[in-house]
């Protein structure tokens, strides 16, 4: 095998965003496109000389040829081994349990989590440190700075390697194994859980469920985990096949993208149990039938929940959630008499508060639920832990969460999105409220006074570091909130995020629709920070 130095000159593109670097695969097609970026992640990187490197991505189009691209680098930088999936395929929390099964020098995951593929859609790359998670900030920035001065990679001349089959190849010095994508990642699952309970549920005759795939990377997982281990009946899991285009649909599992299991979960003979995730694997939604439990929800049961489960039999250390997710765990926290940190979006911020034992369980609005198991939020165990809970509580989704509601309070809560605006506009509007923010403190808008208002900066715990300009805040003194943020992961023009909620105690109320609930802080939303102006946009493009 030679080892290639190739000539290259820097792009000025390549700045991770909140989860790594998302693009058209068209864009990491271009010559030296993809090969800049991960030669700049090995240049941040000290000491794998002789290492072992994890690879694994979604399964979404362009995996496949960029993992031979990152093993034949990774050979000529002088990994000593890399271990990746069959096929190419690892969902992002199998990678992260590999990861740290294995102690592994670090990970590199291929994937554009819920957006699109296909080869006029999306593909995503990023780096995950020996802890299993996402690459801390001073990482990415790193990355990025060393993507702008770039001028060489190494690569090696070796053929392609057979990556459907299991076991080990060597490419020059470096030792090349593919192994089961699922196996690790389901043993881990029958540690954590009551799987005996489960098994008994599913098998009860009287309890159904469904888990929508999406055509992504959980079918294989969900297959071997529900249908197999936990003997769910065949076609418990839908859409179990993952597609290279995710069979053109948006693999994002939400009320607007995962429609057929809203439909099926509306009907009149509704499984008990719904519940899908996304292109990657670390998403999740939860439904009843008829019932739509929302992530921040969904993260607050779990926390007042988790003694039932065999792993978090012992109590939870503390818990954290993103800021612009509902306080609905706070409240659970307080009960607990547990500490509860606020971080800005990305899991990455998660990193060090689960490396330092100080939190067990954390989970952001987005549909990503997580704990200590692991290192990335994860859409299958979030399923297996309501699995588990229903296994022993023996009641209804619907039944827990109005359960839950009435003995902690509701966050009423609901997220509006508008998606693909101009970048200047979506700046702009940003820019303006930033400007505004200690204006806005003190004001009254109809019922509603503003209490406190900020762009949200965040303090690390464990290093100290600080990240700034995380999100408007805007702090009702009814204890009601309204966030804006622009999303990290799109890739094209910007995503607005409006995050708008509210407490509410009054039982007669507590089952209305959240949209009605908040029509009044819903229009104050839009004015504020003037929308329609900055936007253009009357309505969003996708409510959650
Ligand atoms: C990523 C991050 C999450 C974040 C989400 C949305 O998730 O890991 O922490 O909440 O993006 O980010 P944004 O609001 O900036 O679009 P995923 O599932 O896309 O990897």
């Amino acid at each position: 095998m030679n080892i290639n130095t190739v000539s290259t000159t820097a792009f000025a593109d390549q700045r991770p965003g909140t989860s790594g670097l998302r693009k058209k695969v068209k864009v990491f097609q271009q010559p030296h496109y993809l090969e800049n970026f991960v030669q700049s992640i090995f240049n941040a990187l000290e000491g794998f000389r002789g290492q072992t490197l994890v690879v694994g991505g979604d399964g979404r189009y362009y995996n496949r040829e960029a993992l031979q691209i990152i093993l034949k680098m990774a050979a000529a930088n002088g990994f000593g081994k890399v271990i990746a999936g069959r096929g190419a395929l690892l969902s992002t929390p199998a990678a992260s349990c590999v990861i740290r099964k294995y102690k592994a020098f670090g990970g590199i995951i291929l994937s554009a989590s819920h957006n699109p593929g296909g080869p006029n859609a999306d593909f995503g790359i990023k780096y995950n440190a020996s802890n299993g998670g996402p690459a801390a900030e001073n990482i990415t920035e790193a990355i990025y700075k060393l993507s702008l001065a770039i001028n060489e990679y190494h690569i090696s001349d070796a053929p392609d390697i057979d990556i459907d089959n299991l076991g080990q190849q060597k490419m020059g010095d470096m030792i090349v194994e593919m192994i089961d994508p699922v196996a690790d990642y389901a043993d881990m699952m029958e540690q954590l859980f009551d799987f005996d309970a489960m098994r008994k549920l599913l098998g009860s005759g009287t309890f159904s469920m469904s888990f929508d795939a999406m055509n992504a990377i959980t079918g294989p997982y969900a297959r071997e985990i529900l249908e197999k281990r936990l003997a769910a009946p065949a076609g418990t899991v839908l859409r179990a096949e993952p597609l290279v285009d995710f069979g053109g649909a948006h693999p994002d599992p939400n009320l607007a993208h995962a429609k057929e299991l809203v439909s099926l979960m509306n009907a009149s003979n509704a499984p008990d149990f719904g519940a899908a995730s996304d292109g990657d694997g670390d998403r999740n939604m939860i439904l009843g039938s008829h019932f739509y439990v929302t992530p921040s929800d969904s993260l607050a049961i779990l926390a007042a929940n988790a003694t039932l489960v065999p792993a978090y039999a012992k109590g939870l250390a503390g818990v954290a959630r993103s800021m612009p997710t509902s306080q609905a765990v706070d409240r659970v926290a307080d009960v607990l008499g547990i500490d509860c940190y606020e971080t800005p979006t990305g899991w990455k911020f998660f990193g060090n508060l689960l490396d330092a034992g100080k939190i067990t369980l954390c989970g952001e609005e987005s549909f990503g639920t997580g704990s200590n198991h692991v290192r990335e939020k994860d859409g299958l165990w979030a399923v297996l832990f309501w699995l588990n809970i229903l296994a022993v509580r023996k009641q209804s989704v619907a039944e827990i969460v109005k359960d839950h509601w009435q003995k902690f309070g509701r966050d009423v809560y609901t997220r509006h999105d508008y998606e693909g605006v101009a970048t200047d506009g979506a700046n702009a509007l940003m820019q303006d409220l930033r400007a505004r923010t200690g204006e806005l403190a003190g004001q009254t808008f109809g019922s509603y006074r503003v209490e406190h208002c900020d762009d949200f900066s965040y303090t690390d715990v464990v290093d100290n570091s600080t990240s700034s300009q995380q999100g408007i805040r805007i702090l009702f003194s009814n204890g009601a909130r309204i966030v804006y943020r622009l999303s990290g992961t799109g890739t094209e023009g910007a995503t607005l995020r409006v995050y708008i909620e509210q407490p509410e105690k009054d039982p007669a109320k507590l089952e209305n629709d959240p949209q009605l609930l908040l029509s009044e802080l819903i229009k104050l939303s839009a004015s504020v920070a003037h929308i329609e102006n900055y936007t253009g946009r009357h309505v969003p493009d996708v409510i959650t």
